[in-house]
């Protein structure tokens, strides 16, 4: 889901039609190469290494949490799956897998819609947040690309004034999406962004 403008290990993609392709066709086989890192952990490490146990202890359990953190789950959702097991004695080791697949359908079945709000002929505006090297500058290229084709007019604001460079890589996503860009480097983020806006206002757009 990432790196949707190179192509065979180059940087540049030349026209419109390659940019357009490599930006939206990302395929089911393309998120599972993403993801395979986890999956790996998850199956060849946490399910191998507990399935095979007779019944669940405190080292099994303790061992499980390292793992699901390993295989990038994250201290909280690792803790309370284990926690979970920990009060259920009647699940085995060898159930682990299925006990997993339920624990992750019910997550994933109760996350919410990731749909934008958008309203028709109104400045609409999105502000993008995330730790950091979460993939936010690139998901900002890839929503102003899609808006971009599908006609509206896109602003980007370059409010990140703070990280090295980060002006500069948004400034080339917005070359490579096509879309304007407010910059201003080295002053306050929210100027630079409350500047954004009032210009953003003149000419109804979309701004990030
Ligand atoms: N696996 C994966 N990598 C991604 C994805 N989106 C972005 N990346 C990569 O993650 C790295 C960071 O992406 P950025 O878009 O710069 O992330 P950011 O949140 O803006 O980073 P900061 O501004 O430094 O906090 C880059 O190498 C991207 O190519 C994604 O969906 N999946
Ligand atoms: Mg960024």
């Amino acid at each position: 889901m990432f790196n949707f403008f190179k192509k065979n290990g180059s940087e540049s993609i030349n026209t419109e039609s390659e940019k357009q392709k490599s930006l939206w066709n990302f395929s089911f086989e393309s998120l599972k190469k993403t993801i395979s890192n986890t999956t790996h952990n998850l199956i060849d490490n946490v399910v191998s290494t507990v399935e095979s146990e007779e019944e669940f202890d405190d080292f099994i359990l303790d061992d499980m949490e390292d793992l699901l953190i390993k295989a990038d789950l994250g201290v909280s959702l690792s803790s309370s799956i284990t926690d979970k097991l920990r009060k259920q004695s009647n699940i085995k080791p060898s159930e682990v897998k299925q006990f997993l697949k339920q624990e992750f359908k019910t997550i994933l079945d109760s996350t919410g819609s990731c749909e934008l709000n958008y309203t028709q002929g109104m400045l609409n505006i999105y502000l993008i947040t995330g730790v950091n090297g979460a993939g936010k500058t690139t998901l900002i290229a890839k929503l102003a690309n899609k808006f971009r084709l599908s006609g509206q007019k896109v602003l980007l604001a370059a409010g990140d004034t703070y990280r090295a460079a980060a002006e500069e890589q948004l400034d080339i996503w917005a070359k490579r999406a096509q879309v304007d860009i407010y910059r201003k480097d080295g002053i306050d983020s929210a100027a630079v962004v409350f500047d954004a806006i009032k210009k953003a206002k003149r000419k109804i757009m979309i701004c990030f």
